[in-house]
């Protein structure tokens, strides 16, 4: 039988397991990336295993996140990241240089290799053939370190593209339809591999956009195959030695199939406040817009922001609305510089932001009370834009564009616009010149620590009986946005014990205290949940504050990849109900024990959980690889590994 793409290069790493959808498999892991909101406790951890190098191919760590710098704190993460950088053969990429999703399609993607990223949006490099993985930043500690990455073999839906796009719709418009089709939950352990006489027709900005965002759906990753697209884009960054070719067998069975003719794609929006409400643009057109933010990971190519300057050209922006650029890497800013598009977006009255996440994180950049915010980034959460009553629409730059003209949400399709053609790039040597690689073995560097620079906590054994409160009942979709807030609280990821002050700020601020004082007290806190709980970011701190306030488990309907298995690196228990009923008796402040928790936990068959207050047992699955038993019960991945050493 043939193979397709995402099992080729799974094939091709696979160090353990069998590649059966649904069996935990070891892949080894070529690439790496960090950016500094992950970065810093991915490092702190990487140089508590001792090494003093690097051991895989290539691991970069990139500044894009907290690049706004009120107060030291960013400003000490990223001289502690430059120098562990230099110390242990990290490339660094500085601040400035751009979203480490974007610079690393251009300047290190390469096809058929592996990366892992700390940073849910990693995918984007499916885009130009890789298998290209979030995760928590300890699994990247440790793929840095060379241990291989262990994941549930996924299965493979293919996602299978016919005709073209038409003029003003976009590969936003095409990742929004497959968000309209799968939704945001119950995707895990998939992958999204693109296949058909449609993908010729995409560049690899458009195919990075739509693997970008197949993260909104759950997935492990997306990918498209390596053909000549991918050589012209290589070589036109002056890499076209990097290119190979890379596509599924002509007999590749996959799982499950979603056909999409590109030429029916219309503009698609997902409306407030989850990317998975998705709406046709035309569905809510008319509707008056405060704020345009076009950037982010996923929609900051040089062809993007071309489209915008000429959309942009010669016209002036509504006078209600406000319009931020910020481009995706330092390249497409010398690009869109060079060739005038710049100018245009001046003109039209753009304020051109940092090359960085900002707005997208609700660093800064925040709507108005109650404002509507059209953009073009991945994720519209409540509160996530730092504006906790804004309405957040996430759509094209085609559409963003034309609606910060006309001041209303507008479908492009409807204004008779000439078609935009984006000119061809010449090849160039990429400009390395924001970027710090390691010169010496690093021996002689001195790593520095300003007071932001704390210790990862340490996480204790698992107790045979843990006697604990509901301290939390919460609902379905709970994101790690929720959980941990970024945004103004973003500066605080190096410092577990102040950033834990601010666990579940957005859902309940008293929880902190609360769950605080029973730590306290010896009694253990548990978190009941819905449905998909952990949705977005790739954040560890989602688990390890939470760890550090003594929560001891998770009780959800559902609980997302990513931060399922940060919670078992961090001996938080991911349990997931047998009897869905059990989650609505459950009540906040219900006493509950788990006896015998160790021989419960190797034994590999449901946990009996006691409802003290209730009087009665509800059983929970624990759905984990034989690995994660071993680390919930040391209490933990490091403790687990220091144990080996
Ligand atoms: C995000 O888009 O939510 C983030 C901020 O990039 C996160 C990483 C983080 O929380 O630092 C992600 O996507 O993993
Ligand atoms: Fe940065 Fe936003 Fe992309 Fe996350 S989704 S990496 S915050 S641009």
């Amino acid at each position: 039988m043939g193979l397709g793409v995402t099992y080729k290069v799974l094939a091709s790493h696979l160090t353990g397991g069998k590649l059966e959808a649904g069996c935990s498999i070891d892949v080894k892991i070529d690439q790496t990336l960090t950016q500094d909101a992950t970065g810093t406790m991915a490092y702190l951890q990487f140089e508590s295993l001792g090494l003093d190098h690097i051991r895989n191919e290539l691991a970069v760590s990139y500044v894009d996140h907290n690049t706004v710098q009120v107060g030291f704190e960013n400003a000490d993460d990223h001289c502690y990241l430059q120098s562990v950088a230099a110390s242990k053969g990290i490339v660094y990429s500085r601040p400035g240089n751009g979203i480490c999703h974007q610079v690393h399609l251009e300047r290190f993607g390469i096809p058929g290799k592996t990366l892992i990223g700390s940073d849910s949006h990693t995918p984007t490099g499916g885009g130009i053939g890789m298998i290209a993985i979030g995760a928590g930043g300890l699994d990247v500690a440790l793929a840095m370190a060379g241990v291989p990455f262990s994941i549930i073999c996924p299965k493979v839906i293919e996602i299978r593209l016919t005709g073209k796009l038409r003029s003003f719709c976009s590969a936003k418009d095409v990742i929004l339809t497959v968000l309209q089709h799968f939704g945001v939950k119950g995707n895990v352990n998939t992958v999204f591999e693109y296949t058909g006489p449609g993908v010729k027709s995409l560049s690899i900005p458009e195919r990075a956009t739509i693997c970008n965002m197949g993260a909104e759906c759950g997935v492990t990753t997306s990918v498209f195959p390596s053909d000549e697209i991918t050589r012209e884009f290589l070589k036109s960054n002056g890499r076209e030695g990097d290119y190979k070719a890379l596509s599924a067998d002509s007999d590749a069975k996959y799982d499950g199939l979603f056909e999409i003719d590109l030429s029916k794609v219309v503009p698609m929006a997902a409306c407030p406040h989850s990317p998975g409400n998705v709406k046709k643009v035309s569905e809510i057109a008319g509707l008056k817009v405060n704020q345009v933010a076009i950037g982010s990971c996923t929609n900051s190519s040089y062809a993007d922001l071309y489209i915008v300057g000429a959309i942009l050209d010669g016209k002036t922006i509504s006078e209600h609305v406000s319009l931020g650029i910020a481009p995706g890497s330092r390249d497409v800013l010398r690009k869109i510089t060079s060739d005038g598009t710049m100018l245009k977006m001046l003109d039209s009255g753009a304020r051109i932001l940092e090359s960085a996440c900002g707005f997208c994180i609700g660093n800064h950049f925040s709507p108005k009370s109650n404002g509507v915010s059209l953009r073009t980034n991945n994720r519209n959460f409540e509160g996530r834009s730092g504006t906790k009553d804004a309405q957040v629409y996430l759509v094209s730059p085609q559409t963003a564009a034309v609606s910060a003209l006309t001041g209303v949400i507008t479908d492009p399709t409807t204004l008779g616009l000439p078609e935009i053609h984006v000119p061809q790039q010449k090849a160039s040597k990429y400009d390395d010149k924001m970027f710090i690689f390691p010169k010496s073995d690093g021996k002689d560097v001195e790593i520095v620590r300003g007071p932001n620079i704390g210790e990862p906590p340490k996480c204790t054994k698992l107790e045979d009986e843990i006697r604990s409160v509901v301290t939390l009942k919460v609902g379905d979709k709970i994101t790690t946005d929720h959980i941990m807030p970024a945004g103004a609280r973003l500066k605080y990821r190096s410092n577990i014990k102040k950033y834990s002050q601010y666990v579940f700020e957005p859902v309940d601020p008293e929880f902190s205290k609360r769950a605080a004082e029973n730590r306290d007290k010896g009694i253990g806190n548990i978190i009941v949940a819905g449905q998909s709980y952990g949705q977005g970011s790739s954040r560890e701190h989602a688990a390890i504050c939470p760890m550090y306030l003594g929560v001891k488990a998770v009780m959800a309907l559902s609980i997302e990849r990513i931060h399922q298995a940060n919670l078992c690196n961090f001996g938080i228990l991911p349990l997931t109900f047998s009897d869905e009923k059990d989650y609505e008796k459950l009540n906040q402040g219900d006493e509950l024990v788990i006896e015998n928790a160790i021989e419960q936990v190797k034994s590999g068959k449901d946990i009996t959980v006691k409802n003290i207050t209730g009087g009665y047992d509800i059983q929970m699955k624990l759905h984990v690889s034989a690995l994660q038993r071993q680390m919930l019960i040391c209490g933990g991945r490091l403790n687990l590994i220091r144990e080996a050493l």
